[in-house]
């Protein structure tokens, strides 16, 4: 069975009201995003170690291994990408009552939360993503990753919401000010009610 593109959870033109336009969601779901699923397929289809394993498998079982860093850049993505849809929202923005009282317990504030967030997008070198994820202990944590990986594969929590901060995530928005991208997505475009559900289902 071959990995797909999931469909947008809204309409590609939704978010384009919340610093998001349509152009830059149809290049990167329809363009990006596929690139990786179909990267993917083709190495699935020629390695019978990676037939038949979930993507989540996939990218355990390709991590740290050299000969397989064009498997785990394209699953890790795909696995990212899937995610980062769900993140998102046209109604964006607001945290709800349980989740602001974990951040508050954990952050301190909800402006320190968010300074920290941003702080790990714009602290990030190159291409890659800032994560919020219920980190084993049991507290909120924000972290950061290169490239195509994410928590799942480094073992720092389960990711509750990830920003995607390779340039073609926001340049068509916001050209080079990727801390303005970063303000925006977290204050306007960030699905707190999606991050609320998974903290409680985990
Ligand atoms: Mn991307």
């Amino acid at each position: 069975m071959a990995f797909e593109l999931p469909t947008l959870p809204y309409a590609a033109s939704a978010l384009a009201s919340k610093g998001m336009c349509q152009e830059t969601l149809e290049l990167h779901h329809g363009k990006h995003h596929q690139a990786y699923v179909t990267a993917l397929n083709g190495f699935v289809e020629k390695n019978d170690e990676l037939k038949g394993k979930t993507l989540e498998e996939i990218v355990a079982f390709s991590h740290g291994k050299p000969d397989l860093a064009p498997v785990f850049n394209n699953a890790g993505q795909h696995w990212n990408h899937i995610l980062f849809w769900q993140n998102m929202s046209p109604t964006g923005g607001k945290i709800p009552g349980a989740l602001e009282a974990k951040i508050t317990a954990d952050f301190g504030t909800v402006a320190a939360f968010k300074d920290a967030f941003k702080a790990a997008g714009i602290g990030q070198f190159g291409s890659g993503w800032a994560w919020l994820v219920l980190s084993p202990d049991g507290k909120l944590k924000i972290t950061k990753t290169p490239n195509g990986s994410n928590p799942l594969a480094t073992g720092e929590g389960k990711a509750l919401l990830g920003i995607d901060v390779w340039e073609h995530s926001y340049y068509l928005d916001f050209r080079n000010r990727r801390p303005d991208y970063l303000t925006n997505w977290i204050d306007n475009l960030a699905n707190y009610e999606y991050a609320e559900a998974a903290l409680k289902a985990a």
